[in-house]
């Protein structure tokens, strides 16, 4: 036969051999470099260009030979300016809403929050693109050997094809050290480089040039409802070559014959803060721009990878390594489903930290619902902040992958929101403190808007505190918690003067309100409500925890106890007919419903008020209602899911819900779903970014979860990551896994360090034994670390009609040990 011939032929054994070892060094050689998105196409759509960030400044790189595109962002371009949407006549009509709804009449309620609350003036202003910076490379429609990627190890994108025997390559980066972007184009010959730069924008702009190497691009930021657009900005792009000639035409700059040409992109704007925007736009991009080229291109390069790399090389993970990784990232995206490609889950989870260090640096704006790449001028839902779940999926990842810096731009929003949100809270309720609905833009804007339905939900602030808290919880530092406390405290002094006695119960409720964005099968044409599970979820979390800081803080007696006699009277999660946890204060939830939202799983993650251990009821009750809920939705939904099954301890349905958001976005027929653009992105659709947000928390949760009293590692372990390893996840209490390595399923090593000491407890599927002296206790009673003890909620009300579903839970194994500061603890499988 044909093979046995062959295989006795020495010279094919050769070539076998020497087939295999090309083989095995190309995957190495991969393998060094896996932290890459790459393709062998330029981009032929935005969500194919790659996104590059500082923060402050953004681009999207399209890589295209004879046009390429960098479509520009910056993080201050919003429409409008300083403004104020709330509407003073809710105060009048509050009472009669809320009788209203205490009555049933949803309808009539409803309506007259149409009328009386939601903001007459604005719905909010957009975020919006500066707009492209544009180069053509005559002769290069024909191009050979293509090849982009974006590193997220060095945070550059770089693309190189062949024309006419010459190579060519591209290489950007957003440097934050010296705020500009930053071009570098090369060829393989000397006085080969030959473009035309020239910008433009889809609203009117003034576009020049100056001297003979600088282009500029000034203009106004547009009008959106009543409000006039004023924020002035300048994009500056300064070309420097070596060799050829550099000249200005037509508002445009002309290379000619260049060895090498490095491109400078400085933009600013007239934005200072969100009260004042009467900084010199032009003065700032030329400041920005005059210092940046005081570096040379090689010390710019090193000192952005360094800058980058401080925050992004704290965490690595390895999932395992599959044949998959020698395909381009969309070839992948798309088999991802069918093969076995745990590497790609990896890139994923790595490329939401990328997005967040590019997209939220401190100083800056928090990341909104497209991080900061926006190329229209009045975007899907304006790319401002929605605060019933994106913005805060956005920050999930932030403390747990140890990014808690990125996380400055959201408390900063908060300290301002709660500063706006007093007038709002008194204009329109009468009521102390201060108040969010579920939406704001950079003009720190409180009230209502879209209609009923969907905004009057007064419930934003009660869950950005959580935010404020949270960084506490994993760093220990209380002088920043006492800097934050009078923000929490005032969100409290808000709802205790909002909360109403409903009629049935004399539970306190917050009322008008709704589960956001959700409408029960009874009256699918309201969603107003009173005392929603998510409400009174979080207001538990905000009461307790505001409870807690005042003790740490040593301060507010009297408010404390106001506070406590208040949480009795909240309303207890409730269990209804079909065992499921109910999501109204009435039994209404529909089996059939698929709605995006999971708003009453709050309580599951990213809360902890529902645990498998304490409260086994509503854990059941939880889990029947995430199983009617479905799998597939939008992208955020999805990605939502990931968190609330590994919270459920099912980490292969947690695997289905990564699979389901990184199957392709983009269908035959151009038709789009919940999943992934090529270029990574995720997709509702369309892109927005808390998806990717909420999958690297998601895999996090799935290794590592710090709450429910003890650290758990491999809490939710999928069957086919058999063996894996990560580094430098941070949990609560200060501690940090240095490193958890895993073979066969099991953890066979784990690195702790303590940075504040106390008691360490651990929960584990595996025995442990601890190295060196470190005495490993069997837990017992509470832990005794205060970061580890978690409040008390009220028993659920079961209905009669309820059965609940068995949970079978596999056996764990917890753990105690003494932890000083620094010190670092090392334990294997017993
Ligand atoms: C909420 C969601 C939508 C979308 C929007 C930006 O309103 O219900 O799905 O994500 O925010």
């Amino acid at each position: 036969m044909q093979i046995n011939t062959k295989l006795k032929n020495p010279g094919f054994l050769l070539f076998l051999f020497i087939f295999y070892l090309l083989f095995t060094l190309n995957v190495q050689a991969q393998s060094s470099s896996l932290l890459k998105l790459w393709y062998n196409q330029p981009a032929n759509r935005w969500v194919e260009a790659l996104p590059i960030g500082n923060g402050r400044l953004g681009a999207m790189v399209f890589g295209n030979p004879s046009q390429e595109k960098f479509q520009l962002n910056e993080n201050t371009i919003w429409a409008g300016q300083p403004y104020r949407n709330d509407n003073p006549d809710a105060k009048e009509a509050l009472p009669k809403v809320r009788q209203l709804i205490f009555a049933g009449k949803y309808k009539e309620a409803q309506d007259l929050v149409n009328r009386k609350f939601i903001s007459r003036n604005s719905q909010g202003m957009p975020y919006q693109t500066v707009g492209n910076l544009d180069l053509s490379f005559p002769g290069h429609e024909n191009f050979a050997n293509y090849y982009r990627e974006l590193n997220i190890e060095t945070a550059v994108t770089s693309s190189r094809y062949d024309v006419d025997g010459v190579t060519y390559k591209r290489e950007v980066f957003a440097s934050f050290p010296d705020q500009v972007i930053i071009l570098r184009i090369t060829a393989s010959k000397p006085g080969k480089i030959n473009f035309t730069a020239s910008m433009n924008r889809p609203a009117p702009v003034d576009i020049s040039t100056e001297g003979n190497d600088k282009l500029i691009m000034s203009g106004v930021t547009g009008d959106c409802d009543s409000v006039k657009g004023a924020v002035k900005f300048q994009a500056q792009v300064k070309i420097i070559t070596e060799g050829g000639s550099v000249s200005a035409t037509n508002n445009n700059i002309i290379v000619n014959n260049a060895n090498v040409a490095t491109l400078y992109i400085s933009i600013a704007s007239s934005f200072k803060n969100y009260n004042d925007i009467s900084a010199n736009a032009g003065e700032r991009a030329n400041a920005y721009l005059q210092k940046a080229l005081e570096n040379d291109y090689e010390k710019a390069l090193k000192e952005h990878i360094a800058d980058y790399q401080r925050y992004f090389n704290r965490v690595s993970i390895d999932l395992g390594t599959t044949d998959s990784v020698k395909n381009p990232t969309d070839v992948r995206i798309e088999q991802f489903a069918k093969g076995n490609d745990p590497q790609l889950v990896a890139l994923c989870f790595q490329f939401g930290r990328y997005l967040l260090i590019s997209s939220s640096r401190p100083g800056g704006q928090p990341a909104n619902l497209q991080g900061i790449w926006n190329d229209q001028l009045y975007p899907p839902w304006d790319s401002k902040y929605t605060v019933n779940i994106n913005t805060e999926m956005n920050y999930w990842p932030s403390e747990i992958t140890n990014l808690s810096e990125m996380k400055e731009p959201l408390i900063q929003m908060i300290r301002e929101l709660s500063q706006t949100g007093k007038q709002t809270a008194k204009d329109m309720y009468g009521a102390e403190g201060w108040v969010l609905h579920h939406n704001t833009d950079i003009w720190r804007m409180n009230g209502p808007i879209d209609g009923s339905f969907w905004g009057m939900w007064p419930m934003g602030g009660a869950w950005f505190c959580q935010h404020l808290w949270e960084k506490y919880e994993f760093n220990g530092d209380s002088e920043y918690l006492k800097s934050v406390y009078p923000v929490m405290r005032s969100a409290v002094e808000f709802y205790l003067s909002f909360l109403v006695e409903e009629p049935q119960h004399k539970w306190l409720v917050v009322c008008p309100s709704v589960s956001p964005e959700n409408s029960p099968a009874v009256h699918p044409e309201s969603s107003i409500a009173a005392g929603t599970t998510m409400d009174n979820q979080l207001l538990f979390d905000l009461f307790t925890k505001t409870i807690k800081s005042a003790e740490i803080l040593k301060t507010d007696k009297e408010l404390v106890k106001k506070i406590k006699e208040t949480l009795k009277r909240l309303p207890p999660m409730q269990i209804g007919q079909w065992g499921q946890l109910q999501e109204w204060m009435q039994d209404w939830d529909n089996e059939n419903d698929k709605h995006r939202h999971v708003s009453h799983l709050y309580g599951l993650y990213p809360s902890s008020q529902i645990s498998p251990y304490r409260t086994p009821e509503l854990f059941s009750a939880a889990k029947t209602s995430l199983i009617a809920r479905g799998d597939e939705s939008t992208g955020w939904s999805m990605g939502w899911k990931v968190n609330l099954w590994a919270r459920l301890l099912d980490g292969d349905h947690a695997l289905k819900l990564i699979t389901d958001q990184l199957t392709p976005s983009i269908q035959p027929r151009g038709r789009q779903k919940g999943g992934t653009y090529p270029n990574l992105f995720d997709a509702h659709p369309p892109f927005q970014i808390d998806g990717n947000f909420g999958f690297t928390a998601g895999v996090t949760e799935m290794l590592i979860q710090s709450h429910d009293g003890s650290i758990f590692v491999l809490p939710a372990l999928p069957g086919i990551w058999k063996n894996g390893s990560i580094k430098g996840i941070r949990v609560r209490g200060g501690f940090e896994i240095e490193s958890m390595e895993w073979e066969n399923g099991e953890i066979s090593k784990l690195v702790i360090k303590s940075n504040l000491g106390g008691n360490c407890r651990i929960r584990s599927y595996t025995k442990l034994r601890a190295e060196g002296k470190t005495s490993l206790k069997s837990a017992i009673g509470e832990n005794q670390n205060p970061f580890y003890q978690t409040p008390r909620i009220k028993e659920p009300i079961i209905s009669n009609k309820a059965t609940l579903k068995d949970v079978k839970l596999k056996n764990t194994f917890i753990y105690d040990f003494e932890t000083k500061p620094g010190e670092k603890y090392i334990f294997s499988k017993l």
